[in-house]
C-alpha cells in the first residue's frame, strides 16, 4: 500500500532526528594541550524532541508543520547522576522564554537525550517571567541544589522602558531529581543577583553561596565582582557577610564583568573555579572562560589565578544569537579526575570539552598570572625564553 504523506513526512522527521542524537562525536585536541574539544555540538535546538514541536496527529496536521519553535538550547547544569552525566539545559523557545529540561548521556560527549518532557518548575508567590542558568549542586546535606536565574520585570521602571528587569536566583531542591521543592528566592544586599551557585560543603555550620550582586540588570556597576556570602538556613535564604572574592580589573578579560560557573571543585590543592570574563569590544560584549582557585583552609582566598583566559570561542563557536559568547555553568569530574566542562557557545548551542583535574590545578597553579600591563607581559615571557635557554 501507498504510504500517506504524511507517513512519509513523519519517517524522514524521526530518521533525521534519530541521526542528530545517534551522531558520534570525535576528539579534536586543542593546541594548548590543556583540554580537548569535540567535533559537534552536544546539544541543539534541533535536539529537542519532536514531541515538543510538532502535532504528530495526521488528522489536526496532515501537513506535519511544525507548532511550537525551539531557538537554542544553551547555558546547561551538569551532574553525575546515576552512572550518567546529566545536564539541566536551558531550552530557548522561538517565543525568547527559557525553560529547563534534563538530557542525559551515558559517557558524557554524545548521544544525549532530553528527558520526556520540561521541568515543570514550583513557583514562588510571585511567578517568574523568565528562567534560566541552573547550576546543579550536590551538598553535603544531602540534598541536589538547583539555582537559577529568575527575571521579572522591573515594576519601578518607567511605562516606555518595557525591556527593564530585575534578576535574583531561584533556588529549587530535590533528593530523587524527579520531584523538586521551590525555596524562597534569594535575599540578599544586592537589587540584582546573576551566576549564583552554591559551594557543596557547610563551611563553619553555614552554606557558602557564590553571587554576583550588581546594580542593574545588564550593568554591574559599581557592584560586581564573584561574591561569596553565607546562609545560615536555606529555607530563609538570607545572605550574610558576602564578600567581593573575584573582582573585575581594568584591561583584563573581566573588566567589564564576571561571573561564577558552575560550583568549584574540590582538589588537593584547593578549590578549582571556572568563570566567565567579559569585556567590551567595537564589536560588543566578549565572554570567555577563565579558572581560579581558592584554599581549602579560606575559601574567600584566591590562591592562583592565571593571566588571561582558559577558552575562548573558536571558529563557528564564535557565531550564535549573541556571538562571541562562552559561557559556562556545568561540569562534572569523575572519580578518575577526568573532567567533563560543558560549555555553550554564543547563547546557542552546548559542546563539552574535556580534561583532567590535575592538568587543570596544573594550569592554575603554573601558568604566569596577568601582570596587568604589556610590559609586564613581555617580561613573563623574557623570562619563560630564559627558562628555555638550552631546550629549544
Ligand atoms: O549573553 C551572554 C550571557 O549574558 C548573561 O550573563 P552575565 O549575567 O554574566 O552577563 C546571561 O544572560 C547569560 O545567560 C548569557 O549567556
Amino acid at each position: 500500500m501507498e504510504q500517506s504523506n504524511h507517513t512519509k513526512l513523519l519517517d524522514a522527521l524521526f530518521e533525521r532526528h534519530n541521526a542528530l542524537i545517534e551522531q558520534k562525536n570525535s576528539p579534536i585536541p586543542h593546541p594548548s594541550n590543556i583540554f580537548t574539544k569535540y567535533q559537534y555540538p552536544i546539544l541543539t535546538a534541533a535536539h529537542a524532541p519532536l514531541h515538543w514541536r510538532y502535532d504528530l496527529n495526521p488528522k489536526t496536521n496532515p501537513q506535519l508543520l511544525e507548532r511550537i519553535g525551539v531557538n537554542a538550547a544553551f547555558n546547561a547544569g551538569a551532574i553525575k547522576w546515576q552512572g550518567k552525566y546529566v545536564l539541566v539545559v536551558r531550552v530557548e523557545g522561538k517565543d525568547r522564554k527559557s525553560f529547563f529540561a534534563f538530557a542525559e548521556s551515558d559517557n558524557g560527549i554524545d548521544n544525549f537525550k532530553f528527558w520526556d518532557a520540561p521541568l515543570v518548575l514550583p513557583q514562588t508567590e510571585e511567578p517568574d517571567v523568565n528562567v534560566y542558568d541552573m547550576r546543579l549542586t550536590k551538598h553535603e546535606d544531602g540534598y541536589v541544589y538547583g539555582i537559577f536565574c529568575t527575571e521579572r520585570k522591573d515594576p519601578s521602571a518607567l511605562a516606555s522602558d518595557t525591556s527593564a528587569a530585575v534578576a535574583n536566583a531561584g533556588i529549587i531542591r530535590s533528593k530523587d531529581m524527579i520531584s523538586w521543592e521551590r525555596l524562597p528566592d534569594l535575599i540578599s544586599g544586592s537589587n540584582q543577583q546573576r551566576n549564583v551557585t552554591l559551594h557543596e560543603e557547610f563551611v563553619n555550620g553555614r552554606y557558602a553561596i557564590y553571587t554576583r550582586p550588581q546594580d542593574g540588570f545588564i550593568d554591574t556597576g559599581a557592584g560586581g565582582g564573584i561574591g561569596l556570602g553565607y546562609i545560615r538556613d536555606m529555607t530563609h535564604p538570607e545572605v550574610q557577610d558576602e564578600v567581593i572574592i573575584n573582582p573585575k580589573v581594568y584591561h583584563t578579560i573581566y573588566e567589564l564583568k564576571n561571573g561564577q560557573g558552575p560550583s568549584p571543585l574540590k582538589t588537593k590543592d584547593g578549590w578549582l573555579h571556572l568563570a566567565h570574563g567579559v569585556r567590551n569590544t567595537a564589536d560588543g560584549l566578549r565572554y570567555v572562560l577563565y579558572l581560579f582557585m581558592t584554599g581549602l583552609d579560606d575559601i574567600e582566598k584566591v590562591t592562583y589565578q592565571p593571566g588571561g583566559y582558559f577558552m575562548a570561542p573558536d571558529d563557528t563557536e564564535i557565531i550564535g544569537d549573541v556571538g562571541n559568547v562562552l559561557f559556562c555553568n556545568g561540569w562534572i569530574a569523575d572519580a578518575d579526575g577526568a573532567v567533563f566542562i560543558y560549555y555553550a557557545s554564543s547563547d546557542t548551542r552546548m559542546h563539552v570539552a574535556t580534561t583532567h583535574i590535575d592538568t587543570l590545578v596544573d594550569y592554575c597553579k603554573y601558568t604566569p598570572k596577568d601582570e596587568l600591563t604589556s610590559g609586564g607581559s613581555v617580561n613573563t615571557i623574557l623570562s619563560l625564553i630564559e627558562a628555555n635557554q638550552g631546550y629549544y
